[in-house]
């Protein structure tokens, strides 16, 4: 099963109850925009009720995609090997280094050989303290869709760099996790030290997150302890850190940018079906829903145009610009959140969710997952062809303004439809 169809397969157990209470009452279509909200007293068209209880709003970690490389995958090794290799929290080691090719200055490095390396449970002291949460999406620079919206949980990098007393002589950073000690096996990524240093207002830090959607980080998802960046592509993510590395550098020495990827990206605005009907009915409305990537500039319209096939389109208008878009549903903040936590409730998550409430601070979340949904119409039998597009909060259409693929993938989607009589 693809990605959009794992998300879409996802049940949150609590809306579904409630819109197979509503379903029944069988009204006419209003507004979705209450839908995942509202716990009584709304009605809606029973398809969109139906089609928009299926999504949950964090996805589950079987449910991720993975990308993860290695030979073997370190995620496949068994148990002891990993045990063996420092990849089980009793075992887990972090090595923090001065550049051995530069000239950082670094007073009390984090190494093994003398015994200062952090471990587990140095980690978990720091997260006595310094621990955050945020939810953040999972994509990959080349991927079509998104891998997966989580609740990450760790420790800001930062917190684990000061232990390691630099002084000096540090531009970057750079990291990588177990690669089978193979140097050729190696992924690798890197930041300049100002973003570990430092959170931009409304930014969360870099961290070496510990839990995903309030559970052990598994080895499928990098763990013991992964690298998360909030705001960029995944290849920022290193999973199965092992070693941190301040660098006078000024280069950057991702693995991805030898892959011809532009590793300074953050996620771009764009929209992805979930679900759409293969066969309709000319005349009769359907339900479709999506996601929509919130990214850097924000997200203020997801947009859909249901077209004829033997229509021509417009010459010279790549993106479609001048079509009759119209504009679906952004669902609000769901009431439960999925991702199978415990009793649905979300953990405390300061930066994001006021306590008082439960409910985000803004609306969409930036580096996050907006549903989306509609319903389509089609007046006459024929091949259709369905797109969707992002509008961001400065007014710009996806896959504008960075449409090219290699700082990520935003081409506008486009789905078959067949109509019937
Ligand atoms: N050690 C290691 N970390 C890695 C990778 C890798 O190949 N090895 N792939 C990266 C890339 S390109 C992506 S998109 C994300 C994917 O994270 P996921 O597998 O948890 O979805 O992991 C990143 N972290
Ligand atoms: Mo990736």
């Amino acid at each position: 099963m693809d990605q959009i169809g794992r998300i879409a397969q996802e049940h949150s157990d609590v809306t579904r109850r409630y819109f197979l209470q509503i379903g029944a009452a069988g009204a006419a279509a209003l507004s979705v925009s209450k839908l995942w909200a509202t716990e009584q007293g709304t009605q809606a068209h029973p398809l969109l009720a139906e089609a928009v209880s299926k999504l949950e709003y964090l996805t589950r970690e079987e449910n991720f995609r993975n990308a993860g490389r290695g030979k073997p995958k370190p995620h496949t090794l068994p148990p002891e090997k990993l045990r063996e290799v420092g990849l089980a929290r009793e075992t887990w080691w972090l090595e923090v280094l001065p550049d051995p090719e530069s000239d950082a200055k670094v007073e009390r490095p984090l190494s093994r050989a003398s015994g200062t390396a952090l471990d587990w449970a140095g980690l978990m002291k720091l997260a006595e303290t310094r621990a955050v949460r945020f939810m953040s999406v999972m994509s990959c620079t080349n991927g079509k869709e998104p891998f997966g919206m989580g609740l990450w949980e760790g420790v800001p990098m930062r917190d684990v760099v000061w232990l390691a007393r630099p002084t000096g002589n540090v531009r970057r950073i750079f990291f990588y996790g177990y690669h089978n000690d193979d140097p050729k096996q190696r992924f690798q990524s890197s930041l300049p030290i100002g973003r570990v240093l430092e959170d931009p207002p409304g930014e969360h830090p870099v961290i070496l997150c510990y839990k995903l959607n309030n559970e052990w980080l598994t080895p499928k998802r990098g763990g013991p302890v992964r690298v998360i960046v909030p705001e960029e592509y995944g290849n920022r993510s290193v999973k199965w850190l092992q070693r941190i590395m301040l660098t006078n550098s000024f280069k950057a020495n991702d693995t991805y940018a030898e892959w011809n990827n532009d590793t300074v990206s953050h996620l771009k605005t764009c929209a992805r079906f979930i679900h759409t009907p293969e066969k309709m009915k000319a005349g009769e409305p359907a339900a479709i829903t999506g996601v929509a990537q919130v990214g850097m500039s924000g997200l203020s319209k997801v947009q859909y145009w249901l077209t004829p096939q033997d229509q021509p389109l417009a010459e010279n208008d790549p993106y479609f610009s001048k079509a009759q878009w119209k504009d679906a549903e952004i669902l609000p903040a769901p009431k439960h959140w999925g991702g199978g936590l415990d009793d649905g409730k979300l953990p405390p998550i300061p930066s994001q969710i006021d306590p008082a409430t439960g409910k985000p601070h803004e609306w969409p979340m930036r580096n996050a997952f907006a549903h989306w949904a509609t319903l389509i119409t089609a007046p006459r039998p024929g091949n259709y062809d369905l797109r969707c597009r992002t509008i961001d909060a400065n007014g710009v259409a996806q896959p504008m303004p960075r449409p090219f693929p290699k700082s990520g993938h935003n081409a506008i989607q486009k789905v078959q439809i067949v109509v019937e009589g």
